[in-house]
């Protein structure tokens, strides 16, 4: 790392001039995705400077999600996300969206099981006041990377039996032909509180987009309605627009 001289090197805080060689490192591929940084101990020896302002630099570089500190075993370079491109024009499910890019889809279970209706499930449901619910809460992975929280919220007389949901839900959905041909989606943006920024390994406050879908029968009836929460920094949503007649 070019770390010498950065006392004499132009005006500006020792941490920013720091900050800015670990990044051009990072850019130029001198330190590859996955690497190790230094010891922070080190790098102040070496560029001799205090350990509070290398600190400093490592802290805005983790907070930008370009480093990742490891508890016990020290801070690495982020290897940076391929963004996922998903279409909006399609009603697909997340393991059929994953299949297609060659990726396998893995679930951390949150909750999954059969709940008494909320009065928020009853409404968008079109339930009455004694029905249940099957709830499926999720944190989506695809080859190791958590992409998304999804809470889902399905009429129980279309899954009886949430248990059965392995991997994906439209797909047992199917088995019942009670999978969806419709569905209406509102995306927003905000951002992650702590907790939903540690399940998907991102730093606190990044931003995201909030997805509720809302989704029909042929018949016209609502199966499912899902509040998600997808990664700002790997999906971008994509529409095709035409002009209308
Ligand atoms: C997608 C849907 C979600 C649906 C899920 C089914 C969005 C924002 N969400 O993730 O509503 O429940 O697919 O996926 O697109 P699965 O069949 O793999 O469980």
């Amino acid at each position: 790392l070019p770390l010498d001289g950065l006392q004499g090197a132009g005006a500006g805080p020792l941490y920013l001039k720091l900050r800015q060689s670990l990044e051009e490192a990072i850019q130029s591929g001198r330190l590859n995705h996955g690497d190790a940084l230094p010891p922070e101990r080190d790098l102040a020896e070496y560029a001799n400077i205090s350990r509070v302002t290398v600190r400093k630099a490592v802290d805005d570089l983790v907070r930008d999600g370009l480093l990742v500190r490891r508890h016990g075993s020290g801070t690495f370079v982020v290897k940076p996300l391929a963004r996922v491109q998903q279409s909006l024009s399609r009603l697909t499910s997340f393991t059929e969206d994953m299949a297609r890019r060659g990726l396998t889809t893995r679930a951390q279970w949150i909750e999954r099981g059969l709940f008494a209706a909320s009065p928020d499930e009853m409404m968008t449901l079109g339930l009455p006041a004694d029905a249940l619910v099957a709830r499926l809460g999720r944190l989506r992975i695809a080859d190791d990377m958590p992409l998304a929280i999804e809470r889902a919220s399905i009429s129980a007389e279309f899954l009886p039996d949430p248990m059965r949901v392995a991997t994906s839900l439209y797909a047992e959905l199917d088995k019942t032909r009670a999978r969806p041909v419709r569905a209406v989606q509102r995306i927003s943006a905000c951002g992650l509180r702590d907790s939903d920024a540690a399940m998907l390994g991102v730093p606190s406050g990044s931003a995201s987009l909030s997805i509720e879908r809302i989704s029909y029968l042929a018949s016209g009836r609502v199966v499912e309605f899902t509040r998600s929460l997808y990664r700002g920094d790997a999906y971008d949503f994509v529409a095709e627009l035409s002009l209308s007649d």
